[in-house]
């Protein structure tokens, strides 16, 4: 068996050792990561209720990926006032989510407090909503613009409504591709401290990798071991999300696109790498949903939610501007073989759905 007991990845802490796994055939890779799928959580699928909000795309950085925010390929800016954003709320919870993911662009007309009375609004408003809100570029963003340190603008979210934070912002932590990419948005090191500060405070996080584009193997294999050891000292992410990246709109040049295989390995390799982070999702807005499906039987066993409206993979070309209703998602999970499960966003069960 390719893990130690306790959750410990001795044998792939050598990144050489760990990019040997893309040599292994993909049914060979796959099984070793279902195994441990299975051992987690035998046929469980996860997904949820949310609805995803994104108040702005007005942004001070360019991240050459990038398709939502407004820039010469996407010239629609747009803001919206604080009402819009409680009518959405309002339609939503009504529509049955239970989670609002609130992200945007790096607006500098919103503010920190901007975004704390919205997050204050909101739970006056819906005691019981989950808010996973501001990625850790968003944090950073923000705590220069304000003037307040990390530490301060996550205590003031905390106090002010957010539950858990979402795991965008990430990209690729390799400093010359990140440079590239992504350059002016918060560097690899603070992202990692962000999240862990955010830990500190009892609060939960997700991480993301985006691939597929102009990175290496080794580059992914960098990245998960960075959140492997992260994740190691303070043990608050509960899910990876390996986003694959979406061509359109954007000012990134790539040429060779991952194969299936390719992201199936990658998906494997997640779960193999990261035994410490309980969750692998596979993001059904940038696989589609039967790649996601297909991912489930190589390591994954999450795949989402049921998202209401998606503005960032389907601005750059991804299927998924309008969400996917749960009995189809239910429906879905259940054709490929799996058991599925309605979670809330900490992953505690609330149906299963056999
Ligand atoms: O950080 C931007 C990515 C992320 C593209 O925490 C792109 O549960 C593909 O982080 N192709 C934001 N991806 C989305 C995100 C997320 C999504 C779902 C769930 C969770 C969670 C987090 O979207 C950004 C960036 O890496 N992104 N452009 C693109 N062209």
């Amino acid at each position: 068996m390719y893990l130690q007991k306790n959750n410990k990845n001795i044998e792939f802490l050598d990144p050489k050792k760990a990019l040997e796994l893309y040599e292994l055939d993909i049914f060979t890779l796959g099984k070793i990561a279902d195994s441990i799928r299975q051992d987690y959580f035998g046929k469980k699928v996860f997904f949820n209720s949310n609805r995803h909000i994104n108040p702005t795309n007005a942004c001070a950085d360019i991240c050459k990926f990038c398709g939502f925010s407004a820039h010469r390929k996407n010239p629609h800016s747009y803001t919206m006032d604080k009402g819009q954003v409680l009518k959405i709320a309002r339609d939503s919870i009504q529509a049955g989510a239970l989670e609002l993911h609130i992200v945007g662009a790096h607006n500098p007309n919103l503010n920190l407090e901007w975004y704390l009375d919205l997050f204050r609004t909101l739970k006056a408003e819906f005691p019981e909503i989950h808010i996973k809100a501001l990625t850790a570029a968003e944090v950073n963003f923000l705590s220069q613009l304000s003037g307040k340190t990390y530490e301060e603008v996550l205590r003031l979210m905390a106090e002010n409504g957010v539950d858990s934070m979402p795991g965008g912002g990430a990209e690729i932590f390799d400093e010359e591709i990140r440079a590239f990419i992504c350059k002016g948005k918060v560097d690899s090191t603070n992202w990692l401290k962000i999240h862990s500060l955010w830990h500190s405070l009892g609060k939960k996080s997700n991480a993301t990798m985006l691939f597929g584009h102009i990175e290496s193997r080794e580059h992914r294999i960098d990245h998960l071991l960075r959140l492997y050891h992260t994740q190691e000292k303070s043990g608050g992410f509960n899910a990876f999300i390996p986003l694959v990246y979406q061509k359109e709109n954007n000012f990134l040049k790539v040429e060779n696109f991952p194969s299936g295989q390719e992201i199936l390995k990658t998906i494997a390799i997640s779960r193999i790498l990261l035994p410490n982070i309980p969750h692998i999702k596979a993001y059904w807005a940038t696989l589609g949903l039967n790649l996601a499906l297909v991912a489930q039987e190589f390591g994954a066993d999450d795949i989402d939610g049921t998202i209401q409206k998606e503005a960032i993979q389907s601005a750059s070309g991804s299927k998924s501007a309008n969400g996917i209703l749960k009995n189809e998602l239910v429906a879905q999970i259940k054709d490929a073989g799996f058991l599925p499960v309605e979670r809330d966003s900490l992953y505690n069960e609330i149906r299963t759905y056999t």
